[in-house]
């Protein structure tokens, strides 16, 4: 497979999972989260609060988490980078991303990162689109259109053949993630994008599972307007890469910060 690229290091059961949490006004949802994450496969839970107005330091606080703070609201790409940072600084074999806002089953976190002690993905996504009814679960129509119709898209420049990217439940491995430009990424929505377009182009392989879809009214939710912009911004995001790769506009963006992982390398057997 093009794609596919062999980590320097199998990651085994021995691995160091650390949880990283980007919040913004997750006081409602944060304590729910942590405390079903299963704790015996979890060693370390990071929590960067984005300027939050509620009470999500407090509550973190409380439950004894590593916890960094932003001191203004910088956006949901900025509070990844930032989870990313301390992540791999706390020496991080695993990262799983999971959105604070129990929109995510917590304790399917063993399932997500399977794959990758298995040695068989460097990055994993927790899918609601893959064998799930994500309309039933509560995804407004127009989200579960456009999700369909951006994952169409996606999966035509990536030459991939994935359910979903938009999910807010992701693993990585350590490898995957310090061979991208993390920090070139947006600061906003579309840094979730921007981060698998780079995972594509470095050669990383990709597996999904199906996690269920949850909407409910303490959960934080993209506005339509939110939702658009990152529509576009996607479309946008092909067209640069595309460009790209086609040599008329080469953007760091999208090079390998590791040349083991370059497009090349991970081509030869
Ligand atoms: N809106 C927003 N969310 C942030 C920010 N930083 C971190 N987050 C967290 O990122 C998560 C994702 O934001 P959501 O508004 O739920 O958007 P989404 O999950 O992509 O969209 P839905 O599928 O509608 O839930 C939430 O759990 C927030 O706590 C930020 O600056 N703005
Ligand atoms: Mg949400």
């Amino acid at each position: 497979m093009e794609n596919s690229v062999r980590l320097p290091v199998p990651v085994g059961s021995e691995a160091k999972v650390v949880v990283v949490m980007p919040a913004y006004n997750a006081a409602k949802t944060l304590r729910m989260t942590y405390t079903e994450l299963p704790h015996d496969v979890v060693d370390l839970v990071i929590v960067v609060d984005d300027g939050s107005k509620d009470e999500t330091i407090r509550i973190a606080r409380e439950l004894g988490l590593e916890l960094f703070v932003h001191n203004r609201n910088y956006g949901y790409g900025a509070n990844q980078k930032t989870c990313y940072r301390e992540a791999l600084r706390a020496g991080a074999d695993i990262i799983v991303m999971v959105h604070p806002d129990y929109q995510y089953d917590p304790t399917l976190l063993p399932q997500i990162i399977k794959p990758i002690q298995d040695g068989t993905a460097d990055v994993v996504l927790g899918s609601r689109l893959l064998n799930g009814d994500p309309m039933s679960g509560g995804m407004p129509w127009w989200k579960y259109i456009s999700n369909r119709f951006l994952t169409g898209a996606e999966n035509k420049v990536f030459g991939l053949n994935l359910a979903e990217y938009h999910t807010g439940y992701r693993a990585y491995t350590r490898e995957a993630l310090e061979s991208v430009n993390v920090e070139m990424n947006s600061d906003n929505f579309i840094f979730d994008q921007e981060i698998m377009a780079q995972f594509v182009e470095v050669g990383s392989r990709v597996a999904e599972v199906p996690v269920p879809t949850r909407y409910f009214p303490q959960a934080s939710s993209a506005s339509f307007i939110q939702s658009s912009i990152y529509g576009l911004s996607i479309l946008w995001l092909l067209f640069r890469l595309l460009i790209h790769r086609a040599g008329l506009m080469r953007q760091k963006q999208f090079i390998s910060l590791q040349r083991r992982y370059s497009r090349a390398a991970a081509t030869t057997p």
